[in-house]
């Protein structure tokens, strides 16, 4: 009989040893075919995004054949110009394979460049290259003539800031950049320098250069996120001398420029300017296209009928992924031999955000 009660206990000890380890494979089971799916999407997200940046490369040397040939073609006809009309400007959408490119290429040279503003401090310049100005210098050599005025009535034109409650005004804005961009650490009226940046955490102080990113400008005290997404479609970062491509700016640039939109934006769709000689109706104000009552009125040297900088704006998606990558391009040559597009800076797109 006592034999028989160790028996039946053995058998339940045996039942339950058996259905925990029925329970644990099952457990594996489940665990290694989730981890395994886990690894193929993975693998195949990987896999998406690394064609993708293999495509959006694919549109940056589109674009770069496309803006070759257009240079190209101008300096067959003896004509270079760059317009609204043009080829380069129509954006492109193909599939190739599984995916989607589109890209869409926009001139540098029609919207305001912040970085005209690097010398206009005044009593800046002395790090500059070529600053043997010393102190002073008003309005300085080419780019410095009226960038203070010009990029206060762009920010004035586009409503920034964009929070109307602020006390901040577009004057202390550009008081604000300049001091970032110039060379000294004496803020202008409104400005703010090393002083003010160095009691932020963390401290950081004033970049004294050029503009890089367009993102910098959110260091800068006073411009906020909105702003800068307010701005972004109407300015460029390039080298300060730079000039305007009058056929291809924004009507808030040339309002900026104290030109007058309404009349030069439709000859801007009707194929803009031709001839350099043209760029002499700008400057003179008896011929109807400077702002009345408008100062300063353009300078001939910061105007122009042709670029050199354009921004490809390229998206590449695979299997809903999405890359966005924005390439700035340089286009250079007077003769056909000598005509290149280098690709100058590449930047890949926070998907959430514009700028
Ligand atoms: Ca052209
Ligand atoms: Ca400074």
């Amino acid at each position: 009989m006592i034999y028989l009660n160790i028996k039946a206990g053995q058998k339940g000890t045996v039942i339950i040893t058996v259905l925990m380890l029925v329970a644990v494979a099952t457990y594996l089971a489940v665990e290694m075919t989730y981890r395994q799916r886990i690894d193929i999407t993975r693998t195949g997200t990987l896999l998406a995004l690394s064609q993708s940046e293999e495509n959006v490369k694919s549109a940056e040397s589109l674009a770069q054949y496309v803006l070759a040939e257009d240079l190209l073609s101008d300096i067959k006809k003896t004509k270079i110009y760059d317009n609204l009309k043009e080829r380069w400007t129509t954006p492109v959408q193909t599939t190739l394979g599984q995916g989607i490119i589109e890209g869409e290429i926009a001139d540098l040279q029609g919207r305001f460049n912040i970085n005209r503003l690097w010398n206009a401090g005044g009593t800046g310049g002395t790090g500059g290259t070529g600053g043997t100005g010393g102190t002073g210098g008003t309005g300085g050599a080419g780019g410095a003539g009226g960038a203070r005025e010009q990029f206060e009535s762009l920010l004035g034109n586009l409503s920034i800031p964009v929070d109307s409650s602020s006390n901040i005004t577009p004057a202390s804005i550009t008081d604000r950049v300049i001091d970032w961009l110039d060379s000294n650490k004496s803020p202008g009226t409104d400005g703010r320098e090393d002083q003010e940046y160095l009691l932020q955490d963390p401290a950081y102080t004033a970049a004294d250069r050029v503009l890089v990113d367009l993102s910098e400008l959110m260091l800068i005290s006073g411009i906020t996120r909105e702003d800068l997404e307010v701005l972004a479609p109407h300015v460029a970062l390039l080298p300060p001398g730079a000039t305007l491509n009058v056929n291809t700016a924004t009507d808030e640039t040339l309002r900026a420029y104290c030109l007058d939109a309404s009349i030069i934006a439709p000859i801007q769709l009707a194929g803009g300017y031709e001839k350099a000689g043209d760029l002499n109706d700008f400057v003179d104000v008896s011929k109807g296209l400077v702002m009345t009552g408008c100062t300063p009125i353009p300078i001939l040297t910061d105007l122009s009928i042709d670029s050199n900088f354009f921004l490809l704006k390229a998206k590449a998606t695979i299997d809903k992924r999405t890359i966005h990558m924005h390439s700035v391009l340089y286009r250079s040559g007077n003769t056909v031999p000598d005509v290149k597009v280098k690709v100058i800076l590449r930047k890949h797109l926070d998907p959430f955000s514009g700028v």
